[in-house]
């Protein structure tokens, strides 16, 4: 146990702490590892990795701790190899997570899509909203840390977000102002460029649509090439080690090269990985150090078959039929929101080359398909142009409201058009809003107390669809109006008991959703304190009781009545 404490620190400090240690690394034997790459599953080496991560798996499922089952799920992924007991020790180390730690969400996620599970509901929990929930518009976690960026897109690419998605166009943007003139980068914006960070770096701006033969990809390709070692080898700060071996392998494989090929006096980092292979199929963390094997193996083993992170890409499941909400907020009003069902729908359209009206046939549940299901139960209207350049169906117009209708899946925007996007299982609301401007935002809405009393503070926020909060927006409680502060935020009280709706409005923001609030009469009567009180408390609340059962007028005669006898 203190061994396995000791290795955990020691390699924790050397991969995350930066630490400048004198290289000891010894060169390989003169042997040679010519091997093909990349290896399959099948392969003899990889076999007996895969069984000595599998030996290490306990009954729940953990192989260490929460961290290295992660990695190891990934392994499995991407070695075709069952997941054992994995996810529900997934499900049950959630609560081990930091809440403040963006990093431990993002690896948990990667986890999850790589045991198949949803990355949607898992365990209850949202995991792409999670994340998201540390992007604070224009990064994701830390502002001086880029790792929990790195691996922010990479989970998200593994959740199944779009590439064009903002988050993750503008935390890509981020990675790149902070590419160092080296062409590498580091663990934060001001360290200097390490392999890992580089290897890394380059998988997610990669899997986020960065072009492979762009010059981004490129610099930093020759950064790892100056940082290969004469034993193949990638060293992390100073020492050759199979972690970082591995990152690179995997970065140079994502790139479209080829590792074999990669060679310096002969070796190549695939010969270099594989010259760390013990007995039992482990990997060593370098030829002295033999720390945290199951670590390495998991890091090994997708490197050696040619894979990279995101090891695996999470697809909704598809549908022949959806059922969802829709919410349809027009420039001035809501136009219409309920419940609808949508499968194949046909479409008539105005074709703008042709000017002629023509139907189209979406065969599958789509968002324009949801809008046409609405506007036959909402007995609204609308317009459709077809553009046969873009083979793509435009919403002209809503219930009267002509051009700049955005829509959004689940508070996403979607870059395609609304005939393209399938809807699937884990879609739950589509939301159409006019804005008359290109970059649309959608305001959403929460109250802290659904049930007040009279002249009771409550507090309402106001957020964007990316969760960053809006201030000066418009809060809507009925007739009364409030504004939000620079926390999005604002303390709002109604003098009158009644149900009322809240919600919120601003300039270049589509119209949040409606929530109902209870406000109900503060008693006029004070609690009782003690014994006495309490009886005087019990005798009001008899005679209020008989003066609305009665009516007073009634009372006072029955009281005379009673006199009188
Ligand atoms: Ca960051």
């Amino acid at each position: 146990m203190k061994r396995w404490v000791f290795a955990t620190i020691f390699t924790c400090l050397l991969l995350s702490a930066g630490l400048t240690v004198p290289a000891i690394y010894t060169m390989p034997k003169n042997e040679t590892y010519s091997v093909e790459f990349p290896m399959s599953p099948e392969d003899g080496k990889i076999i007996k990795a895969v069984n000595f991560l599998r030996s290490r798996e306990k009954e729940n499922g953990e192989i260490g701790d929460p961290m290295t089952t992660a990695w190891a799920a990934m392994a499995f992924c991407s070695a075709n190899a069952d997941v054992g007991n994995i996810p529900s020790y997934l499900e049950n180390s959630i609560k081990t997570l930091d809440p403040e730690k963006a990093t431990d969400w993002e690896r948990h996620a990667l986890a999850i899509v790589a045991c198949n599970g949803n990355p949607r509901n898992f365990g209850g929990i949202n995991f792409v909203e999670k994340i998201k929930s540390f992007y604070d518009g224009e990064q994701i976690g830390s502002k001086s840390l880029l790792n929990d960026d790195v691996w922010g897109i990479i989970s998200l690419i593994s959740c199944g977000v779009e590439k064009d998605d903002p988050i993750i166009q503008n935390v890509r943007d981020y990675i790149i102002e902070h590419q160092n003139s080296d062409g590498g980068w580091g663990v934060g914006v001001a360290g200097g460029s390490d392999v890992d960070s580089t290897s890394a770096t380059i998988m997610a701006l990669i899997s986020s649509g960065v072009d492979r033969d762009s010059s981004i990809i490129k610099k930093a390709l020759s950064f790892l090439r100056e940082q290969q070692l004469d034993n193949g080898g990638f060293s992390s700060w100073g020492i050759a080690n199979s972690a970082s071996t591995s990152w690179a392998i995997m970065a140079i494989s994502c790139a479209g090269e080829d590792p074999n090929k990669w060679t310096k006096n002969g070796n190549s980092p695939v010969d270099y990985l594989l010259s760390l292979q013990s007995d039992d199929g482990s990997f060593k963390w370098n030829e002295t150090l033999d720390l945290n094997p199951e670590w390495m193996t998991s890091y090994a083993i997708p490197a050696l078959l040619g894979k990279y992170y995101p090891i695996k890409i999470y697809h909704s499941p598809q549908v022949e039929t959806w059922t969802g909400h829709i919410r349809i907020e027009g420039k001035y009003r809501t136009i219409w929101e309920g419940s609808v069902t949508v499968a194949d729908t046909m479409v008539v359209a105005i074709n703008v080359s042709s000017n002629q009206t023509e139907e189209f046939y979406i065969p599958y549940p789509s968002v324009l398909g949801a809008l046409v299901e609405a506007s036959e139960k909402g007995g609204f209207n609308y317009t459709i142009l077809y553009y046969p350049s873009w083979d793509a169906l435009y919403v002209k117009s809503i219930d009267g409201d002509f051009d700049w209708w955005h829509y959004w899946v689940d508070y996403e925007l979607p870059m395609v058009s609304s005939d393209k996007y399938k809807l699937t299982e884990d879609d739950r609301e589509v939301l159409w809003g006019y804005v008359e401007t290109w970059k649309a935002h959608a305001l959403k809405i929460s109250v802290d107390k659904k049930e007040v009393k009279t002249n009771e503070v409550f507090k309402v926020t106001v957020k964007d669809e990316a969760n960053n909060p809006v201030s000066n927006a418009i809060v809507h409680i009925n007739s009364y109006t409030f504004s939000t502060g620079s926390d999005g935020s604002v303390e709002a009280k109604i003098p009158k008991q009644g149900t009322y709706k809240v919600y919120a409005e601003k300039d270049g923001y589509v119209r949040s959703e409606k929530i109902e609030i209870r406000v109900k009469k503060k008693s006029a009567l004070p609690h009782p304190s003690g014994p006495i009180d309490g009886i005087l408390y019990v005798i009001k609340i008899i005679i209020g009781f008989l003066i609305r059962i009665f009516k007073l007028d009634r009372l006072i005669t029955f009281i005379m009545t009673f006199l009188d006898c």
